[in-house]
C-alpha cells in the first residue's frame, strides 16, 4: 500500500516540503506491518518522550542522569525557547552541532517537538562543509556545543541563522540542570534561556508526513545530499529492526559510539532505546578501550558500532571465558581480567561498513556473542538488511528486516537470481528523499531505492555484501570484491587492519592492493610481503592475491568508521613498501 504523501501540513515555512523531489521520482513507500499505521497527526518527539517510564532514567551523560520526566522538561524548554525568543516559525530548519550529550539529545528532540526541523552535523565537519549544508538547507538558526564553537565562528551561515546562533553545554557542565547556580551562563547560552522557560511545551501539531529531519549524507566525493525524513519515519525506523532483529527492551542500557549527527547512532543511541522506555548513555569521545571500560562501568546490554571498533575491542580482550563473558588476560587462561567485564552484554550490532567474518569470529571468541550485522542507509534511516541469533549466516548481512523488500537487479534494472552479484535493491517505509538534488534520479530506480552496493543473494534469501558497485576491482578481467580479499588477510595474525583497492595497471587494467596496518609487535619486510601473498592464495581463489601491498600506520577513515577507499587510490598513498 503507498499512502499518498502530502497530508496538510502544520509548517508555516514550507521551504523542506517545496523542495522535496518529484512525486515520480520518489521511491515506493511500503508499510506493511501493522505497526506502521500512525495516525495522520504525529509528533514523533512528542510520542517518544511521553513515555510511562516518567521516573526511569533515559539518558546517562559523562555528569549526569536524566529520567524520562527530565528528559521531558529539558526539551519543553529548548523548545519554548526555539518558539519563544529565537522567534522560529514551524518548518524552520535548525542546524545543530554537539558530541554525544544528553543535552545535544535534548536539542534535536526539542527541534522536532516544537514543529522545526533538525538538521544535525558531524563533530568534525569543518568551516566549508558547515557552510555548504547550512546554505543548502537554508537554515534559520544555529544550536551548537561550546566545545565545537570555534570551528562554527568561521562558518559562513545565512544572516537569519547568525543572530539566532545559541550554545549549549560549557566545559564540564552539559549536565546541569536549567536552575543549576554553579556555573555563570552567558546571556547568549542555551541553558540560561532555558532557565526562564516553562517546563511544559505543547507539542506542535505536525502531519505524519511533514519533515523533521535533514540528515547530510557523509558522502566522501561531490556536494553533501541532504536526505528529507518525516515524522513518521523516525517512528517506522524504531518499530522495524529493533522489533523484529534486535528485540529491545525496557531493561536494555545501549550503548555505543556513532555520532548522533549520523543516522546510525541517532536511532541506536536516542530514537531506538526511547521507543521501549530503556537507557542511553552517551559518551563524548570513545576509544576501544574506554568503550570496554563504559560497557562495564554502566552494566550495557546493547552495544552499537562500526566493525573496526569491534576487531580492535576483541583484540584487547584476548581469550575469554564464553561461560561468564568475562575478559581473561591474554597470557594467562584461566586468570580472570575483571578490567573489562561484558557479563550483561547481550547484543552487539555492527553497521556503517562491510563485517568480515574474520572480525565477527574474533568478538565471538573474545565475548561468545554472535553480532548482529546490518545494513543500513542514511536515506533509508536505518538498518534494511539484518540477522540476529540463529538467522546468523556467516558472510552474509542477513535478511530484509520485516517491511521491507529487497532484491538484486542487472544493468538493465532487471532482477538476477541467486548466485549472481546485482546493485541492491530495497523498499520499505522510508526511502530517499534528497532536498533539492539532481542525484535523486540515481538513487531510485522504478521505485527501488538503490543503495550503491553490489550484492549476492542466496538460494535461501540470504544478501552477501561483496563491495560498493563502483569499488569492484576488475583485474584481467575478473571481478575482485575488496572485502573478501580484506577479510582474508584480516585472518593472518600480523595484521591489525586492512584495505584492499584497485590500482591503474597497464597490462591488467587494474591490480590488487593491500594497505596493510601490522600488529604493534610487527616489523614489516619482503618476506612479510610474501608471506601475506601467500596466505591469501591459501585462502581464496589465488587471482585474487594483493600483487601490491603496502604498510601504513592507520587507515584513513570516515567519522562514521568507514575507511575511505578514495583516499588509498589516491597517487599519494603510492608511498610505503
Ligand atoms: C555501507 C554497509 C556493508 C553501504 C548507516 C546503519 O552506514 C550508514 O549510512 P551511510 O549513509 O552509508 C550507507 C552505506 O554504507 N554499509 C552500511 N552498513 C553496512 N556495507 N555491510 C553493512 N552492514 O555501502 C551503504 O550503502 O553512511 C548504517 C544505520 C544507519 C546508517 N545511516
Amino acid at each position: 500500500m503507498t499512502i499518498p504523501a502530502f497530508a496538510p501540513t502544520a509548517h508555516t515555512d514550507t521551504f523542506a516540503r517545496d523542495h522535496l523531489p518529484p512525486l515520480a521520482l520518489w521511491p515506493e513507500l511500503r508499510f506493511d506491518l501493522p505497526e506502521l499505521d500512525y495516525p495522520a497527526r504525529l509528533n514523533c518527539a512528542a510520542e517518544l518522550l511521553d513515555h510511562a517510564a516518567g521516573a526511569r532514567a533515559a539518558l546517562r551523560g559523562e555528569h549526569a542522569t536524566w529520567t524520562y520526566d527530565q528528559l521531558r522538561a529539558q526539551v519543553d524548554r529548548i523548545a519554548h525557547v526555539l518558539r519563544g525568543p529565537l522567534a522560529l516559525e514551524t518548518g524552520n530548519r535548525v542546524l545543530l552541532r554537539g558530541t554525544n550529550t544528553p543535552l545535544m539529545a535534548a536539542c534535536v528532540l526539542a527541534v522536532i517537538k516544537a514543529g522545526c526541523i533538525a538538521v544535525p552535523t558531524m563533530p568534525l565537519l569543518r568551516a566549508r562543509e558547515l557552510g555548504a549544508i547550512a546554505g543548502k538547507a537554508k537554515v534559520d538558526a544555529v544550536l551548537c556545543a561550546q566545545s565545537l564553537r570555534a570551528e562554527l565562528g568561521a562558518v559562513e551561515l545565512p544572516p537569519a541563522a547568525r543572530t539566532r546562533t545559541v550554545y549549549f553545554g560549557g566545559a564540564g557542565h552539559d549536565s546541569l540542570s536549567p536552575e543549576s547556580p554553579e556555573s555563570p551562563e552567558s546571556p547568549e547560552s542555551l541553558e540560561a534561556l532555558m532557565a526562564a522557560q516553562p517546563a511544559q511545551f505543547a507539542a506542535a501539531d505536525t502531519a505524519l508526513d511533514d519533515i523533521c529531519l535533514i540528515s547530510f549524507t557523509s558522502g566522501t566525493t561531490g556536494i553533501p545530499k541532504g536526505t528529507m525524513h518525516f515524522h513518521r519515519d523516525v517512528l517506522a525506523i524504531c518499530d522495524c529492526f529493533p522489533r523484529s532483529v534486535l528485540g529491545s527492551r525496557a531493561d536494555d542500557v545501549f550503548i555505543g559510539t556513532p555520532p548522533l549527527a549520523f543516522t546510525f547512532g541517532l536511532g541506536g543511541l536516542l530514537l531506538f532505546p526511547l521507543r521501549v522506555g530503556a537507557c542511553a548513555v552517551l559518551l563524548e569521545k570513545a576509544t576501544p578501550e574506554t568503550l570496554l571500560a563504559a560497557i562495564a562501568a554502566h552494566r550495557a546490554t546493547v552495544c552499537f558500532t562500526a566493525p573496526t571498533f569491534y576487531r580492535q575491542m576483541a583484540a584487547l580482550i584476548g581469550a575469554c571465558d564464553p561461560a561468564s563473558r568475562r575478559s581473561v588476560s591474554a597470557g594467562g587462561a584461566s586468570a580472570p581480567d575483571h578490567r573489562y567485564d561484558l557479563g550483561t552484554l547481550r547484543r552487539s550490532v555492527s553497521a556503517g561498513e562491510a563485517l568480515p567474518t574474520a572480525t565477527r569470529d574474533a568478538w565471538r571468541s573474545a565475548t561468545g556473542l554472535e553480532m548482529i550485522d546490518g545494513i543500513g542507509a542514511t536515506e533509508l534511516l536505518h538498518i534494511f538488511i539484518s540477522a540476529a541469533d540463529g538467522n546468523v549466516r556467516p558472510g552474509a548481512t542477513g535478511k530484509p528486516v520485516p517491511g521491507y523488500q529487497a532484491c538484486l537487479l542487472d544493468h538493465d534494472g532487471l532482477p538476477v537470481g541467486p548466485g549472481v552479484i546485482g546493485r541492491l535493491a530495497v523498499k520499505g517505509p522510508t526511502g530517499c528523499r534528497y532536498l533539492d538534488d539532481p542525484r535523486q534520479a540515481d538513487y531510485v530506480l522504478n521505485g527501488w531505492n538503490l543503495t550503491g552496493d553490489a550484492y549476492e543473494m542466496d538460494a535461501d534469501g540470504y544478501f552477501y555484501y561483496r563491495s560498493r558497485t563502483d569499488d569492484m576491482i576488475i583485474s584481467a578481467g575478473y571481478n575482485i570484491a575488496g572485502p573478501e580479499v580484506e577479510d582474508a588477510l584480516l585472518r593472518h595474525p600480523a595484521v591489525a587492519e586492512c584495505g584492499v583497492v584497485g590500482r591503474a595497471d597497464e597490462q591488467r587494467g587494474q591490480i590488487v592492493e593491500a594497505h596493510v596496518v601490522l600488529k604493534a609487535d610487527v616489523v614489516p619486510s619482503a618476506e612479510l610481503v610474501a608471506q601475506l601473498q601467500d596466505f591469501v592464495k591459501s585462502q581464496i581463489a589465488p587471482y585474487k592475491y594483493p600483487r601490491a601491498v603496502r604498510f601504513l600506520a592507520s587507515l584513513p577513515r570516515t567519522e562514521t568508521g568507514k575507511l575511505q577507499r578514495f583516499r588509498l587510490r589516491a597517487p599519494s598513498a603510492e608511498g610505503g613498501q
